[in-house]
């Protein structure tokens, strides 16, 4: 089946990294060691209808979210801007709905990032990048700043080629790591940064040293922002990601909200989704000075 009209809707949304996946992925030889915080733990990370029952493919779209740092920044690029989840979802919908319209025997529905799916896998398989040293989907055009969306349909598209490309393996993220994540040649989730800053409870004295190793209280770009691939990136053609830009949070104007009024006001936010007991913790151990009189 044609795919062009799909992709020339896309674009029409200011969407150009658009490319078909098949229904099943590439099941790794191993079993990798997955993170607690993701949904798929095994055969279900590649089986798209396990999600979609009668799926045959699925449109996959990069939402590109590069823009300059700033100054004092201490929150990870990626939740800066308004939260991406519904943002990516709202695009997603509109894309699955056209479908719908033209395709009224189809069934359709959207993924970003919550899916038991292996999504980078998936964006792999639909061409549109391969997958870094650093773990990251590397897209020519945009590098690693991008989140992965995809819309699974009934409708019998055909697979784009899959991208097997491969990053220039220069060592530079294994390097500058503050987890040590890539010491034994394969990462782990365990001592992350952004997993830790994402860890409830109470850290262990090493976790809290990896911690403060870096100035960002919520997430990690090290193995991001030292990539070649990343080098000259453009910024964000996204304009839901160009505005409402918040890079640097602290204990002052979290400390006296109660949990509505921090759900009021940082509910759309990508950093406020494990609380804000879980942010303060962040912030008394990487800035504490701010909250002397505070904690
Ligand atoms: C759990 C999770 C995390 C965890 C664990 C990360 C990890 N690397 O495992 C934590 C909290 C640490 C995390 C951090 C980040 N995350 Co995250 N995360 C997820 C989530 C929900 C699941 C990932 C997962 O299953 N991990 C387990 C590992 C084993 O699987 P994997 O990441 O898919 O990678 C495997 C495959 O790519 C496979 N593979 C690669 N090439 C090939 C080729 C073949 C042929 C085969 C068979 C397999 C294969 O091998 C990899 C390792 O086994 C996904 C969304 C999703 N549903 O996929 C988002 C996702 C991966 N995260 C995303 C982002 C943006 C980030 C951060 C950049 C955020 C930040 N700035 O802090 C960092 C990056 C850290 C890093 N270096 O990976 C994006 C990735 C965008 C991109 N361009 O890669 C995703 C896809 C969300 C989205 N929809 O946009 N994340
Ligand atoms: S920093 Fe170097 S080794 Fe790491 S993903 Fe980028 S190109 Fe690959
Ligand atoms: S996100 Fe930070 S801690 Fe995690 S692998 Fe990348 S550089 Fe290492």
């Amino acid at each position: 089946m044609d795919t062009r009209p799909i992709k020339e809707f896309c674009l029409s949304l200011g969407l150009t990294e658009v490319g078909i996946a098949p229904n099943h992925l590439p099941e790794p030889k191993e079993q990798p060691d997955i993170c607690p915080l993701a949904a798929g733990k095994g055969p279900e990370r590649y089986d798209l209808t396990g999600v979609l029952p009668g799926c045959r493919a699925a449109v996959v779209v990069l939402f590109p979210y590069y823009q300059e740092p700033v100054a004092g920044e201490n929150l990870s690029l990626y939740c800066q801007f308004p939260d991406y989840h519904p943002v990516v979802r709202r695009y997603l919908e509109k894309i699955g709905a056209w479908m719908g319209q033209n395709w009224p025997e189809s069934r359709q529905t959207a993924i970003v990032d919550t899916s038991v799916l292996a999504e980078r896998q998936l964006a792999v398989e639909a061409g549109l990048g391969f997958v870094g040293d650093n773990e990251c989907l590397i897209n020519g055009t945009y590098g690693s700043y991008c989140f992965i969306g995809a819309v699974l349909t009934t409708l019998p598209l055909e697979p784009d080629a899959p991208d097997r490309g491969e990053c220039h393996h220069c060592g530079a993220c294994a390097q500058v790591c503050p987890g040590e994540c890539y010491r034994s040649g394969l990462y782990d989730y365990r001592t992350c940064k952004s997993y830790l800053t994402q860890k409830k409870g109470e850290l262990l004295p090493e976790e809290i040293a990896i911690l403060r190793k870096t100035s960002l209280v919520f997430g990690c770009d090290e193995c991001q922002r030292c990539c070649p691939h990343n080098a000259r990136v453009p910024v964000t053609p996204i304009p839901e990601f160009r505005h409402g830009r918040q890079a640097r949070l602290t204990a002052e104007e979290l400390e006296p909200l109660t949990n509505r009024q921090f759900k009021e006001t940082y509910g759309q936010r990508a950093f406020a989704w494990r609380g804000k007991k879980l942010l303060l913790r962040n912030l008394a151990l990487l800035e504490p000075d701010s909250l002397k009189d505070k904690l």
